[in-house]
C-alpha cells in the first residue's frame, strides 16, 4: 500500500513539472504569437499571475470540477494550471468576437495564445474549468420524470442571465431521453411543435441510457448503458443561459457527426473547428453558409455499429461548433433548451427515434414519383404545351409540367398574365387528359403596391389581419418579384384560413395539382423591410451566429417583425414549415386528395407536409456530387421526397453533366429537371441522339422501379425507415461505409453507383459483403467488402440488387398513370442460400389517408427452395385487374428443367448459364391473388 502511495506520489509530482514546463513554454510562445491573426496588445504581453477575482473565486471549484484540472495543482498556482489544457479541449470564451486579453480575463476566462494560432483553431480564449456556472439542487420525481432548480450566484458575462432554471428530465421511452433548461418565473417562447409524447415515464431499469448529474457547477452525462459508453457530457464547458445567449457543449464519443443542417457539406461533417449556423437563408448552395433550411439535429455512429442521435428543438438562429475533442457547442439565441437523445442503438433507430418527435412523412401521391419538368423562362402557355409535344414526340416519359413564376401577371401569386397565360385554364385542363399533372409556383410574398382594389389576395389580408406587422404595428414590406410585398404570418389562423381561400379561387380558374412555395425563408430583396428596421436587442443581439450578410436580416424580415405567436427574431426558421403546413391544408380541402407540396425553406417537421429540392445548384460536376449527401440527410431529417435539380439551375449545362444529371436523379426520390432563366435550355429533347437515349433509359428505368419506389415511401410514412439511404444506415458494422455518399441506396435492396466525374467512364463502387446482381443483366459479384471497378459509358448508370431481396416492377409508360396498369414483372436476387423477400404496397396513389382507412393492398414475396410465392396479406381491390407477367431470378445455379406458374408449366422462360439468370415470361397471374412460380433444378 505504502508503495503505491509513493509511486503516485511521484508521478503527481511528475505530472506537476510537466505542466509548469508546458504553462512556461505557453508563456513564452505568447510572444512569437503577435505575427498570427488575432494579434496580442503589448501592454498584454507580460508574465505574471492572472488577477482576474472572477479566476481567484473560481479556484474552489478546481477540486469538484474534474474534468481537465489537476487535483495536485499548489493552491498558488491552480489558477494558471487550470488553464493548461491540450488546446483540443479547449472551449471557447470568445465566440461573439476576437478578445484582448485584459478582456478575456474580465470574463473569468482563460486566455493563452497559440503560436501556430490561425483563425478557425482551437481559441485563445476559453473557459478555465472552474468557471462558475450553475448549482444544482435537489432532483425530485415528477409524474413525467424528475425536476431540478438550477441557481447562478456569479453572473455570466453576458446580459441578462437567467439565473434560475428549472430542469426537467423525462425518460419518454426506451431509447429516447428529453431534457429540457426552461426560466420557471417567467415563460419564454418555445416552439409551437406538438411532440407524440409517450405518457408514462419509462422505468429507468428499461432504458438503454442512464443518467448522471454533477451539482455544482451543473452538468448532465447520459451513457450508453450496454457498454458504459458516455453520449453526452455537458460537464466539459459551462452552461450559460440568459435572454439571448444559451450555450450547451457536450463531448461527442466519435468524430463521425452527421446532420446539422441545411449546408453544403459531405455526409458527415468536417468537426476540426468547425462553426455551423442554422439561419434559413435565400443563398445558392456553396460550403460554409447558411442555406434555406436548418436542422438542430446531429446523428454519431459511434463506430462500432451503434449511434445515437440529439435533437435540440430551438427556432432561434443557432450556431453549432464541432470541435476535435471530440465536443460539440449548441448556441441558441433566444427560446429554451429543449434537447432529445436518441439512443439508438443502430442508426436506423436513431432516425425512427427522432422521427417520432418531429412527425413521420407524409405519403406522396404517386404520380409525383414520375419526371417531373420546370424551367424558369417558359414565357408563354404555348411554349409550355410545346415543351410537353417534344416530350412525348421524343419518347419521354412525364407526369408533370410545371410553371415557375412566368406564368404570373405582374409576378403576382394567385394571378395569371391574361395575354401570355390568358388560356392557363384550358391548358392545364388538356394536360389532364393526356394523363399529366401541372404545378406552379407560389410565393409568400404578397404584392402591396397594387391600387387598392385591384389585388384581392392584398386587399383582404390586409382587411383580415393576416401580415406580418412591423414594430410599430403596419404591415412589414419587404420586396420580393413584384416589387413591394407585404408577408402572410402562418402562425395566425386567420392566414391559413385567407391563404386557403386564395388557393381554393384560385384552383377554381386554374386547377393546379400541387404547389411549389419558394422564396420561404422568406426571402427579401431589401434587408429587413422598405424602411430599415428600428434600433433593439432583436436586431442586434449580442452574439449574432456566423450567418451570410452577417446580420439576421439580410435577404429577409426585420427581427422585429411582430406575428401572432412571437417575433420574427423567435419564428423566423418555422417560416417555410409554417406556409407548407398552411398549403398541405388547403390542398386537402380544395382538391380532397393527396396533397403536393414543394418546399425550399424547412424545419424539423416538414416532411409530414411537404417534399424539399436542394435549391439553386449549380450546373457543375462538383453539385452534382453534393447532391448526393444532400438528398440523404433530408432522409435522416424526415423529409423523404427530395431532389437536386437534374442538370443544375444556375448555368449552362452541358450535355455530358446533364446526361450523368439524369441518371442520378433518377433515383433521387423526388426527380424534376429545372433551369434558370438565362440558361440554354436542357430539357432532355434538346440534346443529341446518343444523350437522348441514354437520359430516357434512366427515366425509363426509374418508371419500371416506381412500385419499389411507392413501397418504400410507404415504410417512411407508417415506420419511419428512409427511401434514399445512406450505406452506413445500411450497414453499420461495417467500418468502410461510414462516410461513403457517392453511391446510396433505394431502402436496403438496391445499390445506385452513379457516375460523378466529368469524362468518366468507370468508376470504383464500394460493395458491402454479400453478393449484389446487376439490375441491368443479373450479373452477380461476390463481396467480401471491396471496391469494385464497374465499366460506365456514357448510357449506363450502376445499380445493384443486394441478394435476399424482392424487387417489384412494373413495364414502364409514359406516365405514371398509364404505367399503373402495366403488368408487374419480379426481379429475384437469391441470397447464397437461395432465399429473398420483398414487398409491395399499393392503393390508388391519390386518396388521403388510404393506410391509415385501411383503403390498400398489401402483398409479401417469399422465395425459398426455387419456389417464388407470393401472400397477400391485405387486398382492398386497388390491384384488381393487375398482372404478374413475368419473373426474373438472379442466382439460379443450374438451367431448370422446367418452370410452373400456380402449378402448371410455362413454356416462355430461357435461362442463361453465364450470368445464372433465369427469365419467365408471359404470365398473366393475378397480382391479388396468391400465385407462386417453381423452377425445377
Ligand atoms: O429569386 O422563381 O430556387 O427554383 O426558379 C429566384 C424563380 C426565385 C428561386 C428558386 C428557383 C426558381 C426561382 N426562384
Amino acid at each position: 500500500m505504502a508503495s503505491v502511495t509513493l509511486s503516485l506520489r511521484h508521478a503527481l509530482s511528475v505530472l506537476t513539472l510537466s505542466l509548469f514546463a508546458w504553462f512556461v513554454y505557453l508563456r513564452i510562445s505568447e510572444h512569437t504569437a503577435t505575427l498570427s491573426k488575432r494579434t496580442v496588445p503589448e501592454s498584454e504581453m507580460k508574465f505574471g499571475g492572472n488577477q482576474n477575482p472572477k479566476n481567484l473565486r473560481g479556484r474552489q471549484h478546481v477540486l469538484s470540477r474534474s474534468a481537465f484540472a489537476s487535483p495536485t495543482t499548489d493552491p498558488e498556482t491552480c489558477v494558471t494550471l487550470e488553464c493548461q489544457m491540450p488546446p483540443e479541449n479547449r472551449f471557447d470564451c470568445a465566440r461573439d468576437r476576437t478578445l484582448s486579453r485584459a478582456e478575456c480575463e474580465a470574463r473569468g476566462c482563460c486566455y493563452v495564445p497559440l503560436s501556430d494560432g490561425v483563425s478557425g483553431g482551437p481559441p485563445w480564449c476559453f473557459y478555465p474549468p472552474s468557471y462558475p456556472g450553475y448549482k444544482m439542487g435537489p432532483l425530485s420525481p415528477t409524474p413525467r420524470g424528475q425536476t431540478a432548480t438550477l441557481t447562478r450566484s456569479t453572473p455570466s458575462y453576458l446580459p441578462r442571465d437567467i439565473s434560475t432554471l428549472r430542469l426537467e428530465v423525462m425518460a419518454e421511452t426506451e431509447g429516447r431521453l428529453h431534457v429540457t433548461l426552461k426560466d420557471p418565473a417567467s415563460p419564454r417562447y418555445e416552439v409551437p411543435l406538438s411532440v407524440a409524447q409517450s405518457n408514462k415515464n419509462t422505468a429507468t431499469q428499461d432504458t438503454l441510457y442512464s443518467t448522471e448529474f454533477l451539482p455544482d457547477p451543473f452538468g448532465f452525462i447520459v451513457r450508453r448503458k450496454s457498454n458504459g459508453r458516455v453520449l453526452v457530457n455537458t460537464t466539459v464547458a459551462p452552461l450559460l443561459f440568459a435572454d439571448q445567449y444559451l450555450q450547451l457543449s457536450t463531448s461527442l464519443p466519435s468524430a463521425l457527426v452527421s446532420g446539422l443542417g441545411e449546408h453544403y457539406t459531405p455526409l458527415t461533417l468536417d468537426i476540426n473547428w468547425t462553426r455551423i449556423s442554422l439561419w434559413n437563408r435565400d443563398m445558392a448552395p456553396h460550403s460554409d453558409a447558411n442555406l434555406y433550411g436548418s436542422h438542430p439535429f446531429y446523428l454519431v455512429q459511434e463506430g462500432d455499429g451503434l449511434a445515437h442521435g440529439v435533437f435540440l428543438l430551438n427556432s432561434n438562429a443557432m450556431e453549432v461548433a464541432l470541435q476535435p475533442t471530440p465536443a460539440l457547442t449548441w448556441v441558441a439565441i433566444g427560446g429554451v433548451l429543449d434537447l432529445y437523445v436518441f439512443l439508438g442503438p443502430d442508426p436506423q433507430s436513431v432516425v425512427q427515434q427522432y422521427h417520432q418527435v418531429i412527425g413521420y412523412p407524409m405519403m406522396p401521391p404517386y404520380w409525383s414519383l414520375g419526371f417531373h419538368l420546370c424551367r424558369w423562362g417558359y414565357p408563354t402557355t404555348n411554349a409550355t404545351r410545346a415543351v410537353v409535344q417534344r416530350m412525348h414526340a421524343a419518347n419521354f416519359p412525364l407526369d408533370v409540367q410545371w410553371n415557375d413564376l412566368d406564368y404570373a401577371d405582374k409576378r403576382r401569386v394567385f394571378t395569371f398574365d391574361p395575354q401570355r397565360f390568358g388560356d392557363l385554364p384550358a391548358m392545364v385542363k388538356e394536360f389532364h387528359q393526356e394523363g399529366l399533372k401541372y404545378i406552379l409556383i407560389l410565393d409568400p410574398g404578397i404584392s402591396s403596391a397594387s391600387p387598392p382594389g385591384s389585388y384581392r389576395p392584398f386587399d383582404e389580408g390586409l382587411q383580415r389581419g393576416v401580415f406580418i406587422k412591423n414594430a410599430t404595428g403596419q404591415p412589414l414590406i419587404g420586396k420580393v418579384w413584384p416589387g413591394p410585398t407585404a408577408f402572410p404570418d402562418f402562425t395566425n389562423p386567420e392566414t391559413r384560413s385567407w391563404w386557403e381561400d386564395n388557393i381554393r379561387d384560385f384552383h377554381s380558374k386554374v386547377p393546379f395539382d400541387g404547389l411549389w412555395i419558394d422564396m420561404n425563408e422568406p426571402a427579401s430583396f431589401v434587408q429587413g423591410s422598405v424602411d430599415g428596421c428600428p434600433d433593439s436587442d432583436l436586431e442586434s443581439p449580442p452574439f449574432v451566429p456566423g450567418v451570410i450578410g452577417g446580420s439576421l436580416s439580410s435577404g429577409t424580415l426585420c427581427m422585429s417583425g411582430q406575428q401572432n405567436l412571437s417575433s420574427h427574431y423567435n419564428l423566423h426558421n418555422l417560416y417555410g414549415l409554417m406556409e407548407a403546413s398552411a398549403t398541405h391544408s388547403a390542398l386537402v380541402k380544395v382538391r380532397g386528395s393527396r396533397p403536393f407540396v414543394l418546399s425550399r425553406s424547412s424545419f424539423p417537421g416538414l416532411g409530414r407536409f411537404s417534399g424539399h429540392w436542394t435549391g439553386d445548384v449549380r450546373s457543375d460536376w462538383e453539385q452534382l456530387r453534393y447532391s448526393i449527401p444532400g438528398i440523404l440527410l433530408f432522409g435522416l431529417y424526415g423529409v423523404p421526397l427530395v431532389g437536386a435539380d437534374v442538370c443544375g439551375f444556375g448555368g449552362d449545362t452541358t450535355e455530358e453533366l446533364c446526361v450523368r444529371w439524369t441518371q442520378l436523379g433518377a433515383f433521387y426520390p423526388f426527380m424534376r429537371n429545372h433551369n434558370d432563366k438565362p440558361n440554354m435550355p436542357q430539357e432532355p429533347y434538346v440534346f443529341g441522339q446518343q444523350a437522348q437515349a441514354a437520359m430516357r433509359s434512366a427515366v425509363t428505368l426509374r418508371y419500371s422501379l416506381l412500385p419499389l419506389l411507392y413501397t418504400l415511401f410507404h415504410h417512411a410514412h407508417t415506420s419511419a425507415s428512409t427511401v434514399a439511404r445512406p450505406l452506413f444506415l445500411e450497414f453499420p458494422s461495417d467500418p468502410n461505409c461510414q462516410t461513403i455518399d457517392r453511391q446510396f441506396l433505394w431502402g436496403s435492396s438496391l445499390l445506385v453507383s452513379p457516375v460523378l466525374e466529368q469524362g468518366a467512364v468507370e468508376l470504383a463502387a464500394y460493395f458491402p459483403p454479400g453478393i449484389w446482381y446487376s439490375l441491368h443483366d443479373g450479373q452477380p459479384f461476390y463481396s467480401r467488402g471491396q471496391y469494385l471497378l464497374l465499366p460506365a459509358p456514357l448510357d449506363t448508370i450502376n445499380v445493384h440488387v443486394r441478394e435476399g431481396h424482392v424487387i417489384p416492377q412494373q413495364e414502364p409508360a409514359p406516365t405514371t398513370s398509364a404505367s399503373r396498369s402495366k403488368p408487374f414483372l419480379l426481379t429475384v436476387a437469391l441470397s447464397e442460400g437461395g432465399w429473398a423477400r420483398g414487398e409491395l404496397f399499393w392503393d390508388d396513389g391519390d386518396s388521403l389517408d388510404t393506410f391509415e382507412k385501411g383503403d390498400y393492398s398489401y402483398v409479401i414475396f417469399i422465395v425459398g427452395q426455387a419456389e417464388l410465392v407470393s401472400q397477400p396479406i391485405k387486398i382492398n381491390g386497388a390491384l384488381d385487374g393487375l398482372l404478374l407477367g413475368g419473373v426474373r431470378v438472379f442466382g439460379v445455379p443450374t438451367p431448370p428443367r422446367d418452370v410452373r406458374a400456380n402449378g402448371e408449366k410455362v413454356k416462355d422462360f430461357s435461362y442463361r448459364s453465364d450470368t445464372k439468370v433465369l427469365t419467365v415470361s408471359g404470365l398473366t397471374l393475378p397480382m391479388a391473388e396468391a400465385f407462386t412460380v417453381q423452377w425445377t433444378l
